[in-house]
């Protein structure tokens, strides 16, 4: 009788240290096409059997893994930004794919409800509540009108942009390229970042933190805003200039921060920002990963990987998005 051979079945990793379990679940590899699937919380976990893994589908790999990753094809990357994955440690050969049109409807949200907070004056209404006072002089601000500058205007930005404008803002970007995209009625290149922080009435970062990226927003950025404008950062905590902005806060010279991204999570207890009036503190929480919001995204192009077509959002290493 003939000998059987055997075919290897590609080996997918779920590495994420909360939820590696449900994202497996999700995996749904073509008709008559299978898989082995494993998970792993930890890197201990993950070092234990990363020898044998052609795809990660993963949420802040260890860097320190790659070295043994020799048969490592893919990695899918859960989550918006991908400077984490793009560390000097991953090999050449490895494609790095991100998951774009997920995260900018959470974004979204998150975006015009601390900006309703702002102009709403939610807080001061609380607080006029807990004295029993009817404020009925002050009136709420306005979100029509106003002006939001989006510095990046990548697939989350644009979503931003549309549910801004659809409440009467007038949407500012600042791009590269500063090529006009749908929706936003002036796109800066970065050279022109000041002008556009000056036209500003909220500031929202969400570009990628690249070399070019990091520390943008500086002292010289801050003091471009108006007094009375907010700087909301959605995209990472080293695009700003943190003593910068700490100065800027605490002399007013901008009305305030909402963040949700800081240089070091959790934002140490002893950071001074957790005692400032005028900065919101969110705990990383603007756009967050889903199992079934990814998973349409990695099965299609697990299908891909296995038929040796390309793959579909592929992370241009270079540029570093
Ligand atoms: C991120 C995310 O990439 O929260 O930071 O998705």
């Amino acid at each position: 009788m003939p000998a059987r051979r055997s075919v290897r079945r590609p080996e997918i990793l779920v590495y994420n240290p909360d939820e590696a379990e449900a994202y497996a679940r999700t995996i749904r590899p073509p008709h008559g096409r299978s898989v082995a699937i494993h998970t792993a919380a930890t890197e201990p976990e993950a070092a234990a059997i990363i020898g044998d893994i052609d795809i990660v589908y993963g949420w802040k790999f260890p860097a320190a893994l790659y070295a043994k990753a020799s048969r490592l094809s893919w990695h899918q990357v859960m989550g918006a930004g991908v400077d984490w994955a793009l560390v000097p440690e991953l090999p050449p050969t490895v494609v790095i794919t991100r998951a774009p049109g997920v995260f900018g409807t959470w974004m979204s949200e998150y975006v015009l409800g601390w900006c309703l907070w702002v102009t709403q004056r939610m807080e001061t209404y609380r607080a006029a509540q807990r004295e029993q006072r009817w404020l009925g002089t002050l009136l709420p601000g306005r979100l029509r009108g106003a002006t939001l500058t989006l510095v990046g205007v990548g697939d989350i930005g644009r979503t931003i942009a549309r549910a801004a404008a659809s409440v009467g803002m007038k949407v500012i970007g600042v791009s590269r390229s500063g090529r006009a995209v749908p929706g936003v009625s002036r796109v800066h290149r970065v050279a022109d970042l000041h002008r556009a922080l000056a036209a500003a009435d909220f500031v929202v970062l969400v570009v990628p933190l690249t070399p070019k990226t990091r520390g943008l927003i500086d002292a010289r950025a801050l003091s471009a805003m108006k007094s009375s404008a907010w700087l909301l950062n959605i995209g990472r905590g080293a695009l700003v200039d943190d003593p910068a902005l700490l100065d800027a806060l605490r002399g007013k010279r901008i009305a305030g921060a909402v963040l949700d991204v800081f240089p070091r999570e959790p934002l140490p207890p002893e950071h001074p920002l957790w005692r400032l009036d005028n900065a919101v503190i969110t705990p990383h929480i603007s756009g967050p990963s889903t199992p079934d919001e990814l998973a349409p995204i990695f099965n299609d192009n697990l299908a891909r990987w296995l038929a040796g077509r390309p793959l579909r959002h592929v992370v241009e290493r270079r540029r570093g998005y």
